[in-house]
């Protein structure tokens, strides 16, 4: 197999970008970052993420997936999706629904507004991983997207894909940070791609000052408590009532530190999405109209609406909580009859509080 036969079967599918970086390299940066991962589980940082901790063995010592491991291929895949009207860093103001139905919209964060991106990646993965097969019949590979078993941020800067910023997320310094992070382990020895020169935030602060609930306590230090991400995405809770407000109008995710961010603004609308199924006309879209939401009356109904997307993290009773909120945020009176219902055909006592904090807030009695 030549280097530019696999640069070519990668471009061809679609990937944004991608470096390739000798398991001998990573494997030094990610021993670094093991004791940083150490420190942040210890400081409470991780909230409930159990699952973290419980991989990290296998997350910073990836040869426990394939022992003779000797280049890593890391692809990053652009999810950007373009503006409109409802993306804005000023969150707490209400906005419009589909057909402009007033104010009872929650908004979604792009990078869950198209198809689920794990079953998309992973086929793309696989059909990568076949190839380095076929051409190499002694390859071995182990693929990860996100939810196995990888620090995936960690590989794409040590592979070239950008620098960490303060926001923690990794910024591509000649595209923009949303887009997501992929990888092969394999035992193939493939030759590294350029190493590129980095930049790094210099004395800016954006993100850290623009975070609306605080959740970048130092630079390059995200405490999930805090965040709007975990507390609406991977949160079983609650939300606790001093970060509701907070949280503006964002029903699944949040974007704020990441729109701010002087290497994405006036550039992330340049990308395209390469991947198809990516685009927001193959999921949920930016929107989620709170009083469908207010409707779904079982699991099997919910999944019948969100299947196949990332909506479905957060489960029936998580997005239920999450558009409370934003329901009480929206300033719009006329979604109290629809709380008021709510709270009558729900038995769930999490849920029924997040709704009666949504219609007192309302009232302006919050
Ligand atoms: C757990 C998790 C979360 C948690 C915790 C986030 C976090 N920052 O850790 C929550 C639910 C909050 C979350 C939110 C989001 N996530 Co997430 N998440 C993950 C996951 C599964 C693990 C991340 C992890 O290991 N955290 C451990 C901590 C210690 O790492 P860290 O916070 O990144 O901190 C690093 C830097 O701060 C750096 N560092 C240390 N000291 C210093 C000092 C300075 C000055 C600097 C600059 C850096 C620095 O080292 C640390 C790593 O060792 C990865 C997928 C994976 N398998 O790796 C996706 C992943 C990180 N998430 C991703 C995305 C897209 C998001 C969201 C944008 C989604 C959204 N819109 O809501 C937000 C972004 C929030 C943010 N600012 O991070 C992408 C990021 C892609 C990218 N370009 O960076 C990933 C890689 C998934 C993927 N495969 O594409 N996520
Ligand atoms: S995702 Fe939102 S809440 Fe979390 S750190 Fe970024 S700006 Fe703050
Ligand atoms: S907003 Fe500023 S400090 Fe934050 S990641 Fe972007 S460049 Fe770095």
């Amino acid at each position: 197999m030549t280097q530019e036969g696999l640069e070519k079967f990668i471009i061809k599918q679609g990937w944004s970008m991608f470096g390739i970086v000798p398991f001998e390299v990573a494997r030094k940066n990610l021993e670094k970052h093991e004791k940083v991962f150490q420190k942040w589980i210890e400081n409470g940082f991780g909230a409930d993420m159990d699952y973290l901790k419980k991989m990290q063995k296998d997350r910073y010592h990836p040869e426990r997936k394939l022992a003779d491991v000797k280049s890593v291929i890391v692809l990053g895949a652009n999810y950007y999706s373009g503006d409109n009207s409802r993306d804005n860093s000023e969150d707490n103001r209400p906005i419009n629904g589909p057909n402009n139905s007033p104010f009872n919209c929650g908004k979604v964060a792009r990078y869950a507004r198209g198809r689920d991106y794990h079953k998309i990646l992973k086929k793309k993965l696989i059909e990568l991983s076949d190839f380095l097969k076929f051409e190499n019949p002694q390859a071995e590979t182990y693929v990860s997207v996100d939810s196995r078993p990888s620090v995936d941020r960690v590989l794409a800067e040590c592979a070239g894909l950008g620098f960490f910023g303060k926001n923690t997320c990794i910024i591509d310094p000649s595209r923009e940070s949303f887009f997501f992070i992929a990888s092969v382990l394999t035992n193939l020895d493939l030759k590294p791609t350029e190493v590129r020169h980095m930049p790094n935030c210099g004395d800016c602060q954006k993100c850290i000052n623009f975070c609306p609930t605080g959740a970048l306590v130092a630079p390059g230090v995200l405490d999930a408590r805090k965040c709007i991400s975990y507390l609406t995405i991977e949160n079983k809770g609650g939300i606790p009532e001093n970060l509701r407000s907070k949280i503006g109008n964002r029903i699944f995710g949040c974007d704020a530190c990441q729109e701010v961010c002087p290497f994405n603004v006036g550039r992330a609308h340049k990308q395209q999405i390469t991947i198809d199924k990516l685009k927001l006309e193959y999921g949920k879209g930016d929107c989620l109209d709170l009083c469908e939401i207010f409707l779904i009356k079982s699991d099997d109904e919910f999944t019948k609406k969100f299947a196949g997307t990332p909506l479905m993290r957060a489960k029936r009773r998580g997005l239920l909580r999450n558009a409370c909120v934003v329901a009480g945020n929206s300033g719009n009176t006329m979604l109290i009859p629809h709380l008021e219902q709510f709270i009558k055909s729900t038995s769930d006592e999490m849920l029924a509080e997040h709704a009666t904090w949504a219609i007192l807030k309302l009232k302006n009695l919050k």
